[in-house]
């Protein structure tokens, strides 16, 4: 990027506008961006402690700590070589109102989509899921959905709006086939019935990347996938800065080696979820998830 003195401007700290220095652009939709990154101020379907409203800028505000490495370790390219990435901002919804949110992130998201765009969001609680998820359902048929959590989020006694719920109404609209979805890092209780493969957060710290990687291939086969990656499936260790944190989980080395093992998977979009500055630290858990959505973007691109 070319500012104010430098031709190329790399610095960790200035002109950071867009997410991880890439451009803002507010009109994506006519853009010759392959990529594009929308934050969702959204915590009201929170159920705990609130704040992940503020997700999508702490995430930002990190990120251009990722962004000076050519080529980021240990991947062998560029990314800017194989794909363009845009932010777009965040969307903007009437203040107070659920269902305008839920309206307009779906509308925004298969406008992209309708345009050759992945996207790539930033949450915001938990809850955004369902309207990504039918937006791409729309463009891609029914989804596998890969799932990293700390909770199930299958439950049916939520309200309309309840961010423990997107992943009980997702298969009864016909969203995702449950038989071909995958949950990691899950440690609060959860029916089997339910239908996921479960890989839970006490296997998970016990199975190799290797055992886990070929579950969730076996799981999703070659099924598009959408990615979900609630920051809460990292131990509290990794990330304090979330609303509903759970002992046990897993640790950050470990969730990137299992994401670098999905690049060969069929993933058609990806989301990074839950981050609550006000309860993070030192911005560990904001790290966490721009790393987490950075790995998502090198993923994509070692497939291009
Ligand atoms: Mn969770």
């Amino acid at each position: 990027m070319q500012t104010l003195n430098f031709e190329h401007d790399i610095s960790l700290v200035s002109n950071a506008f867009g997410a991880f220095r890439f451009p803002l652009n507010f009109s994506p939709y006519d853009t010759d961006a392959d990529v594009v990154i929308t934050g969702v101020p959204f915590d009201m379907a929170t159920s705990g402690r609130a704040g992940s409203r503020f997700g999508p800028n702490a995430i930002r505000q990190i990120s251009p700590q990722l962004a000076w490495e050519e080529k980021r370790y240990p991947w062998n390219f560029s990314l800017q070589d194989r794909l363009k990435v845009i932010d777009c901002g965040d969307l903007v919804y009437a203040f107070g109102n659920n269902q305008d949110m839920v309206d307009k992130l779906e509308n925004h998201t298969l406008k992209l989509l309708s345009k050759g765009k992945i996207c790539l969001t930033l949450g915001g609680d938990h809850f955004i899921t369902l309207p990504l998820l039918r937006a791409h359902a729309k463009a891609f048929g029914k989804l596998s959905l890969i799932h990293f959590d700390a909770h199930a989020d299958t439950y049916s006694n939520g309200s309309s709006y309840d961010h423990g719920t997107m992943f009980y109404h997702a298969p009864k609209e016909g969203l995702i086939d449950v038989n071909k979805s995958v949950q990691i890092g899950i440690r609060t209780e959860f029916n089997e019935k339910d239908g996921f493969t479960v890989i839970d957060a006490i296997k998970a710290n016990d199975l190799s990347v290797k055992t886990i990687s070929d579950l969730i291939h076996n799981t999703v086969d070659n099924n598009p996938c959408y990615l979900t990656f609630d920051i809460d499936c990292l131990d509290p260790a990794f990330a304090p800065g979330t609303g509903t944190p759970v002992m046990g989980g897993l640790n950050s080395d470990k969730v990137l080696k299992i994401l670098r093992a999905l690049k060969d998977l069929n993933i058609v979009g990806m989301d990074v979820v839950e981050v609550c500055p006000c309860y993070d630290h030192g911005e560990i858990t904001a790290l966490a998830a721009a790393t987490i959505a950075l790995e998502m973007l090198y993923i994509k691109a070692s497939g291009q």
